[in-house]
């Protein structure tokens, strides 16, 4: 079953897309995305100019071994640009024998482990009775597990705080917007947001929350103690993870459960993380850690640990990621939760989809294959329009992680 064609489809419905297409000579298609949030025409060059010739005349049943030609072949290992363009590959390649052999993706993967997915919403607000009301609105649709972000007094704008709707989008503008931070003020204010939402909705409501990359360790650990009376589901990205043995430290001082890895594009991101149990779930997503592939080693990894899952899945993840990702969180047997944030109409529109939500919970759905498609004719009618991700800078305006 060789390879005849292969492109990138760049489109923007609401927000920026790379999607790769393969198509095989039996006249069948696979879908991959290449999305990276800010950085999207690097991706698609790195496709374009570098691996789709590679690709042509190629057996598009060898997944494996078309994975380590690329990871293998390219001498440069790993990174976002490099790491996104495998996972484009590997997911269509996905795609297609699903497509070929008459079955749903997780049918290959080992079947279903569960029936039905958990999955987490994201509710924000200006101030702390905006997040409680944008909580109960989740609720009342269902979500037995939501993030909670709120404005934080002093500071203009805070991560994760959205414009009403029903996902967060922070890419925007020509240039990047920028944020102010105070560790300050967040650490004094966010237990108090948790205090209330506990006294609001009681102990069975999964609540979660993300610090997105912003503290010190030492910080990151006073913040888990604070919020253990509250039994969070997790604290998200307490600190970044580049210095893996970072995480011991916050450890020793809190049972708050943490979530990382939206940022890691390998395995070698986390193998210490894993290994020595500093982290309870595990964030990479199929896009940005090299397809469906790679990430299920992870998994495997993470399952001897008892570390779980918990894919990334905001909407810079395309329909096809996450369609991707319900495939692979329904066969793994250490599936922890699944992030879902809506898209929006226009995406949906051009992303068609047979994955579901119902009552908190998603469903792949049986199409062969992954169960998405895309329409190019109405796709080219969003062109691509730069946007940044913003950057953050403390108070007295030294730049901070973001
Ligand atoms: O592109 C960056 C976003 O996907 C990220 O900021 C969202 O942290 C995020 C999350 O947990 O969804
Ligand atoms: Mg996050």
């Amino acid at each position: 079953m060789r390879i005849v064609d292969a492109k990138v489809i760049i489109c923007s419905p609401g927000r920026n897309f790379v999607t790769l297409k393969i198509t095989t000579e039996d006249g069948l298609h696979g879908l991959g995305d290449a999305t990276l949030n800010g950085r999207e025409l690097a991706v698609a060059s790195y496709l374009s100019d570098h691996v789709i010739p590679l690709l042509i005349g190629r057996d598009a049943r060898r997944i494996e071994d078309l994975w380590q030609y690329l990871y293998k072949g390219a001498y440069w290992r790993r990174g976002p640009v490099t790491m996104a363009s495998i996972s484009a590959v590997d997911t269509a390649l996905w795609d297609i024998k699903g497509k070929s052999l008459n079955v749903p993706v997780y049918q290959l993967l080992g079947g279903a482990s569960r029936d039905a997915i958990l999955v987490y919403g994201h509710a924000s607000g200006k101030d702390i009775d905006d997040t409680v009301a944008a909580v109960a609105a989740y609720a009342k649709l269902g979500y037995k597990a939501i993030r909670a972000q709120s404005g934080i007094p002093g500071l203009n704008s805070t991560y994760g705080v959205g414009r009403g709707k029903m996902f967060y989008e922070p890419a925007e503008k020509d240039a990047p917007v920028e944020d102010l931070w105070s560790s300050e003020l967040y650490l004094n204010f966010v237990p108090r947001l948790f205090e209330r939402l506990r006294k609001e909705f009681g102990s069975d409501l999964h609540l979660l929350h993300d610090a997105h990359h912003r503290l010190t360790p030492i910080e990151a650990a006073r913040l888990g103690k604070e919020l253990e009376p509250y039994h969070l589901f997790w604290l998200e990205d307490p600190t970044p993870a580049e210095l893996q043995e970072s995480f011991r430290l916050i450890r020793r001082h809190t049972t708050t459960p943490l979530a990382v890895g939206e940022v890691f594009n390998s395995i070698f991101d986390c193998q210490q993380l894993i290994q020595e149990q500093l982290i309870d779930y595990i964030r990479a997503a199929v896009v940005h850690a090299a397809g469906i592939s790679h990430l299920r080693k992870i998994a495997s990894l993470a399952e001897m640990y008892q570390v779980r899952t918990g894919c990334h899945g905001a909407t810079d993840m395309s329909p096809v990621c996450m369609a991707a990702a319900l495939h692979f969180d329904l066969s793994v047997h250490n599936f922890g939760i699944q992030e879902y944030m809506h898209h929006s109409a226009e995406t949906d529109r051009v992303f068609s989809h047979s994955y579901t939500f119902a009552d908190g919970m998603m469903h792949p759905g049986d199409a062969p294959g992954l169960g998405v498609d895309i329409d190019e004719q109405l796709a080219s009618n969003y062109p691509y329009r730069r946007a940044y991700l913003p950057i953050n800078r403390k108070l007295d305006g030294t730049m901070h992680s973001w």
